[in-house]
């Protein structure tokens, strides 16, 4: 088995549905076991700033998928939400990144592990912190919680526990 860390982004209404959608058709293939979930966040964009407010958050799988096999499966539950490839860093109604993988460090054409912009992303260090305080990025061999703490104060901030309060 291996083990996997994956952020899931979405600010196009409606946002929790699309995430628990994600979660269900990962939970639906037999090759999958989601772990642990982390809280859902409202957090600023970043990157492309004239967009909408995502949720954010992150889950732990065991897989028995390897990374190109895991990449497929998520960009075809990505299509499958409807994702359009319009802006770099633009509106989705579903983002499903590959964060971790075991311990190694992939570098090909179509991935990248340890994912290239989780380190600086307060977004991703928050909910993996949350569920993943100690586990070692093996690109720069430091704990989640340790990468965390050099972010700005400023970007922590705009990463804010989401609760529903839509329904009746
Ligand atoms: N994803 C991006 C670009 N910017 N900003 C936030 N807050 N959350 C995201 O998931 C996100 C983003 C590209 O994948
Ligand atoms: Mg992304
Ligand atoms: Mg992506």
């Amino acid at each position: 088995m291996n083990k996997v860390y994956l952020a899931l982004g979405t600010n196009i209404e409606p946002r929790d549905v699309h995430l628990s959608e994600a979660l269900n058709l990962l939970e639906a293939n037999e090759a999958i076991v989601i772990e642990k979930r982390s809280s859902i966040y409202e957090t600023a964009p970043v990157g492309y700033l004239d967009q909408a407010e995502f949720l954010n958050m992150v889950i732990k799988v065991q897989t028995l998928l390897d990374p190109l096999a895991l990449l497929d499966l998520c960009q075809e539950i990505e299509n499958k939400l409807g994702r359009k490839r319009e802006i770099r860093f633009g509106p989705r109604t579903i983002d499903l990144d590959i964060l971790l993988y075991n311990q190694e460090n992939i570098k090909e054409d179509r991935l990248m592990i340890p994912h290239p912009r989780m380190n600086e992303r307060a977004f991703v260090l928050v909910p993996l912190a949350e569920i993943a305080a100690d586990e070692v990025m093996p690109n720069v061999d430091r704990t989640v919680k340790d990468c965390l703490t050099e972010l700005p104060a400023e970007a922590i901030e705009t990463v804010i526990k989401w609760t529903n309060n839509h329904t009746a």
